[in-house]
């Protein structure tokens, strides 16, 4: 029986080491030792190689280091029938809801474009409508969204969420399902993206979306926060958004392809903020602890928790 860690551009010396001392006498291995396939019951995943799980017939779960599994999901040999485990944790949740709460007070207080005027030595009073006046949208009311949803809330803004199935939480007005798309933008100065990337959400992110959301309350027009997949987002769309003015700013921390190419127009455009993908990141402390006790739980005849369904796609 063993742990094997197959991940790509994180520390997986620095990740074992946290494995082998949650877990005691419970081996944990990398690609790079010698074992036996047959005694992996468990792979900790993280970008995985085409050949990742090929010869290991006596898998119990795959565990992702991610909380999105879009990547995992399209794997061209994932093992079927084996359960997936995804990332769930307190803190990787208040790092994106304090990602979420810094993008969208900086675009309700109108940020962006004082930092333009700035450089233009321009004296110009916008008066910000206050947070009560602002509308935020967030579209994924799950693990992030409703933590998201519930702290900006908490600030004063109006909240919409958007989920496939209705969720009800205190203060948030819900949106569920596709029918309820265009009515949930069409109340909505800005907008968060927090879904998971799956076939029915893939390029949600596009200039008619755009072209819908509700223009008037936020000076110059309403504002895109995508902090979830750059498979949402159609770029070209947004940069004609950012230059026609559909879109007044966007902040995205995640892009079609990563890192974000250096000839993109994105890294240059005034109104758009570009962060590398760190919205929130799973820290090796929380993520070794989490798992091995996942682990130890599962060997000891306890169900997994946080499964990802297969058919939904998260
Ligand atoms: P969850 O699985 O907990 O929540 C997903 C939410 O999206 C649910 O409310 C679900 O609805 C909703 N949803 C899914 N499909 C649709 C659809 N077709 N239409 C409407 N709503 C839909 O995910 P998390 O909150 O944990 O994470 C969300 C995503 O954030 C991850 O998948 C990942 O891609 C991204 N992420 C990005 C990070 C970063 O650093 N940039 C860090 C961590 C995560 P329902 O409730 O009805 O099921
Ligand atoms: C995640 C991420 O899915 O870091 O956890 O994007």
């Amino acid at each position: 029986m063993a742990l094997l860690l197959h991940l790509a551009d994180v520390n997986e010396h620095a990740w074992a080491e946290r494995f082998r001392s949650a877990l005691g006498n419970y081996p944990v291995l990398l690609r790079s030792d010698s074992y036996d396939p047959d005694d992996i019951r468990y792979i900790f995943a993280w970008k995985p190689s085409d050949d990742a799980f090929d010869g290991f017939n006596h898998l119990k779960a795959v565990l992702s280091l991610g909380a999105g599994v879009d990547a995992l999901l399209q794997h061209p040999r994932l093992p079927e029938g084996v359960p997936i485990v995804r990332f769930v944790d307190d803190e990787l949740t208040q790092c994106m809801s304090d990602y979420v709460i810094a993008s969208v007070t900086m675009h309700q207080r109108l940020f962006s474009r004082y930092a333009a005027h700035q450089k233009a030595r321009i004296w110009s009073q916008l008066y910000p409508p206050p947070a009560t006046a602002i509308s935020v949208g967030i579209m994924g009311m799950g693990q992030l969204g409703v933590d998201a949803a519930r702290k900006l809330v908490m600030l004063g803004f109006k909240v919409n969420g958007w989920s496939r199935t209705e969720k009800h939480v205190d203060g948030v007005t819900r949106y569920a399902g596709d029918e309820t798309f265009d009515a949930f933008l069409g109340a909505t100065d800005i907008l968060v993206n927090l879904l998971p990337l799956t076939a029915d959400t893939r390029g949600i992110l596009n200039y008619a979306t755009f072209k819908k959301l509700r223009r008037g309350t936020l000076i110059g027009g309403p504002v895109v926060v995508n902090a979830a997949r750059g498979g949402h987002q159609k770029e070209a769309d947004i940069i004609k958004a950012l230059e026609d003015g559909t879109l007044s700013a966007a902040s995205l921390d995640v892009f079609e392809t990563e890192p974000l190419p250096k000839d993109s127009p994105l890294w240059t455009l005034e109104n758009c903020f570009v962060t590398p993908h760190i919205a929130a990141i799973s820290s090796e402390r929380n993520g070794a602890r989490y798992f091995s006790q996942m682990l130890l739980d599962h060997e000891a005849g306890k169900p997994l928790r946080n499964v990802v369904d297969r058919e939904r796609g998260y």
